[in-house]
């Protein structure tokens, strides 16, 4: 099958001033897109031709197959984790989540942006839900997912410079203001189990 590029679920121009327009024509338009391109390149005439994208990532060894996968899944959850209505506390169900396992928002908000600060060179910082429904902050580098280790994502911050490096240039830590400022708590809560 051929994988196609998502559209963007928000105008380019909709997380402004947090994140530009510039930034989502980049990011999405050429860095995203890219992946999808190479992606179907990768798979014709392998195995993997026919499968999605989920069974690709779960089953292709470590290389390009894997990580243009993975990339392409992984940037597709972020744009959805990102809203201008978005930001601010979370609520609904994970709200109770979030303070049961975290004691606080606040300090959920503090673990995670320092998860985010100190995921060394390109990768993501995730909030998944274990098997047992426990919550766990966890980094992954360059493409991984935690969809490999069974864990259920709930919501991700890209921190590959290229999320951040027109709007913020060096400062992670401008973005993470940024991104907590946009997190879609309404998609949060729907990829709980
Ligand atoms: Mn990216």
């Amino acid at each position: 099958m051929d994988h196609q590029l998502p559209p963007l679920p928000f105008a380019a121009t909709a997380l402004e001033p947090h994140i530009s327009a510039e930034t989502l024509g980049f990011h999405h338009d050429k860095h995203h897109a890219t992946y999808v391109t190479n992606l179907n390149k990768l798979i014709a005439g392998t195995p993997f031709a026919d499968n999605t994208l989920e069974e690709i990532i779960t089953t292709a060894p470590a290389g390009g197959i894997f990580n243009n996968a993975a990339q392409v899944w992984n940037h597709t959850f972020y744009w959805n984790c990102l809203s201008a209505n978005g930001g601010g506390p979370a609520d609904g169900a994970i709200a109770a989540k979030i303070d049961s396992k975290f004691g606080s928002f606040s300090e959920f908000q503090q673990q995670f942006t320092q998860s985010a600060l100190t995921n060394f060179g390109s990768g993501w910082t995730w909030l998944v839900e274990n098997s047992d429904g426990s919550l766990e902050i966890v980094n992954t580098s360059n493409a991984a997912t935690p969809l490999t280790n069974g864990q259920r994502p709930l919501l991700t911050c890209d921190v590959w410079e290229h999320a951040y490096y027109i709007d913020y240039r060096n400062a992670r830590p401008q973005y993470l203001e940024a991104f907590w400022k946009l997190v879609n708590w309404e998609f949060v809560n729907g990829n709980l189990s």
